[in-house]
């Protein structure tokens, strides 16, 4: 893109500048996760955590958000403080971001915007907890997440612990083979279900190191074939959940979801919440513990992209 459309709407960080000049490998964030995925202050705690993992890897984290209009990519410890404990930070997909710009106004990236600017910055890792995808229910509510259509024609790889069953996982493994989008198990072939290491569905392909899936991504771009990827990478066993209680917490967090006739870009963060408050405080160190595993993931894949883009 040029540089004057750059420089009109997107501040890139110093760090993430002067890492884009000389080729090394990045790792971006979202912001959604923070500002509408934990409560404060664990979310800072967590988002900063995130940073310094893709640090010690030697990667250089982006994440990304917008603030009073302005794209940012690389945030500093304010930014990130507020975009934690801020109550009026709206959440952005794709169809949001002209809003949000043109209003002067803070917005949250959800996987599909991080893509977006990742994208037009030039970073091919992304790293988050989950992505959106096709909602039960979806032959009727016509609910399946911009972060679908983002995958299939904005080249960024994800590394994610899968979906969530508030999801139908199986519609949205259909959904991504329709749109091209390769679904890489790391070291599985089951496509897992955020909490869950296994959703019993089964996974486009499996990966056994970071530089297979690098290569895999290689490969892909090389070939002019457009588009992202998703590399699931199931939680660490210690913090894995019990399916029963989220099963049921799912079941009741739909029913009410239904019940208060919610619709529209408040689905999924409705049912995300009260999926939370009907687990505990558990799911939200499961949800530390993965966010963390797929930060060290994808940053080791970043590292091998780089070397293989040498
Ligand atoms: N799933 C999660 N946690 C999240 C999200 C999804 O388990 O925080 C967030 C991500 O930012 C994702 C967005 O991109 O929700 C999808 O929202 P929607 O379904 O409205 O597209
Ligand atoms: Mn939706």
């Amino acid at each position: 893109m040029a540089n004057y459309i750059l420089n009109k709407y997107i501040d890139i960080s110093k760090e993430v500048l002067n890492a884009l000049e000389f080729n090394k490998p990045i790792v971006a964030l979202e912001s959604t996760i923070i500002s509408h995925g934990m409560p404060y202050p664990k979310n800072m705690e967590t988002a900063i955590g995130l940073e310094s993992i893709i640090k010690e890897n030697g990667a250089i984290p982006a994440t990304i958000a917008i603030i009073d209009g302005r794209i940012k990519v690389g945030l500093n410890s304010e930014q990130i403080e507020y975009l934690s404990y801020d109550k009026n930070i709206v959440k952005v997909s794709r169809r949001d971001i002209p809003y949000v710009i043109a209003m002067g106004i803070s917005g949250a990236t959800t996987v599909a915007s991080t893509m977006i600017f990742s994208n037009i910055c030039g970073i091919r890792l992304f790293s988050t907890g989950g992505i959106g995808g096709v909602h039960r229910g979806a032959e009727k509510t016509f609910d399946i997440s911009a972060d679908l259509t983002e995958l299939s024609t904005t080249s960024v790889a994800i590394v994610c612990a899968g979906v969530k069953s508030i999801l139908d996982i199986n519609l949205t493994l259909e959904k991504l083979e329709t749109l091209g989008v390769p679904v890489i198990g790391y070291k599985t072939d089951n496509f897992p279900a955020f909490y869950l290491r296994e959703s019993g569905f089964k996974t486009d392909v499996k990966a056994e190191t970071p530089i297979q899936c690098a290569e895999i991504l290689k490969a892909k771009w090389d070939l002019g074939l457009l588009g992202g990827v998703v590399i699931a990478n199931p939680i660490p066993k210690e913090y894995e959940g019990n399916k029963d209680i989220i099963d049921s917490a799912i079941e009741t967090a739909l029913k009410e979801a239904q019940a208060l006739k919610i619709a529209g870009k408040e689905t999924t963060p409705f049912l995300l919440d009260k999926v939370k408050d009907l687990t505990g405080g558990e799911s939200l160190e499961a949800n530390i513990a993965l966010a963390n595993n797929n930060a060290d993931l994808a940053a080791k894949i970043a590292v091998e992209y780089c070397k293989l883009q040498r």
